[in-house]
């Protein structure tokens, strides 16, 4: 009974994204993915940092809580250029092929069903 309550409550807490039911082109879904790394990055100087992320984003989803090393190792792998620094940009780059991996029939658009059965 108790898992059972426990599946419910993630149930529940799984957010509703604000694109779904739309049809989402590949432009749509960059500047959702930009205006969400521009939201993260507090002091709005164009580069996120681990403490930011961590900030803006403590938990994942399922509502376990990020570690400072975890922010760092998954943003380093984002540092394209290997500079040290992730820019928006950057941060917005390495969210494209999740698009590519969504559109099904790779017609460049992801319909709410498309969406829906991206492999999580
Ligand atoms: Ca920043
Ligand atoms: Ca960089």
């Amino acid at each position: 009974m108790k898992a059972l309550m426990l599946a419910a409550a993630v149930l529940v807490a799984a957010p509703a994204t604000a694109q779904s039911g739309k049809t989402m082109t590949r432009a749509d879904f960059e500047t959702q993915q930009t205006r969400k790394y521009q939201r993260y990055d507090l002091n709005a100087d164009g580069t996120l940092t681990p403490e930011e992320l961590l900030k803006a984003r403590p938990t994942r989803m399922d509502g376990t809580a990020y570690t400072i090393e975890s922010v760092r190792k998954s943003l380093a792998k984002k540092d394209a250029n290997s500079d040290g620094k992730v820019t928006v940009a950057e941060a917005v780059a390495t969210e494209m092929p999740r698009f590519a991996a969504m559109d099904a029939n790779k017609d460049g658009k992801v319909t709410p069903e498309e969406k829906a059965a991206e492999p999580k």
